[in-house]
């Protein structure tokens, strides 16, 4: 904190910076047995993707084995990451879902 002369006043100047929140990636993992259509669903609900884009994320996962849904702070991705693992186990797949700091 420093000083400052303004207007014939001493006016105290707040030099700390708060620092960005660390962000968090949520990762959506493939497996053999959950249905694509239910993949879909699931990213249309959880991540307000469009049908085409969730069809589109869907598939990378499903091809190359992860794939990235949205990027959050901390605690929106991990309500995002939890939702995706009980819509799935309430309807026993066994689609998983993690998250990585960015
Ligand atoms: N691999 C699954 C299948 O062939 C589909 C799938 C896609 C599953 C993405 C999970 O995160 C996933 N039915």
């Amino acid at each position: 904190m420093s000083a400052q002369e303004h207007n014939g006043s001493v006016l105290e100047v707040e030099k700390t910076r708060v620092k960005p929140p660390p962000l968090f990636k949520v990762i959506l993992l493939n497996d053999d047995y959950t249905p694509m259509d239910f993949v879909v669903v699931v990213l249309q609900t959880v991540f307000s993707m469009s049908r085409e884009k969730a069809t589109l994320v869907m598939l990378q996962v499903h091809r190359e084995g992860m794939g990235v849904c949205g990027t959050y702070t901390r605690e929106v991705a991990a309500a995002k990451r939890d939702q995706v693992i009980d819509i799935a186990r309430k309807h026993q797949h066994p689609l998983q879902c993690t998250m990585e700091e960015t």
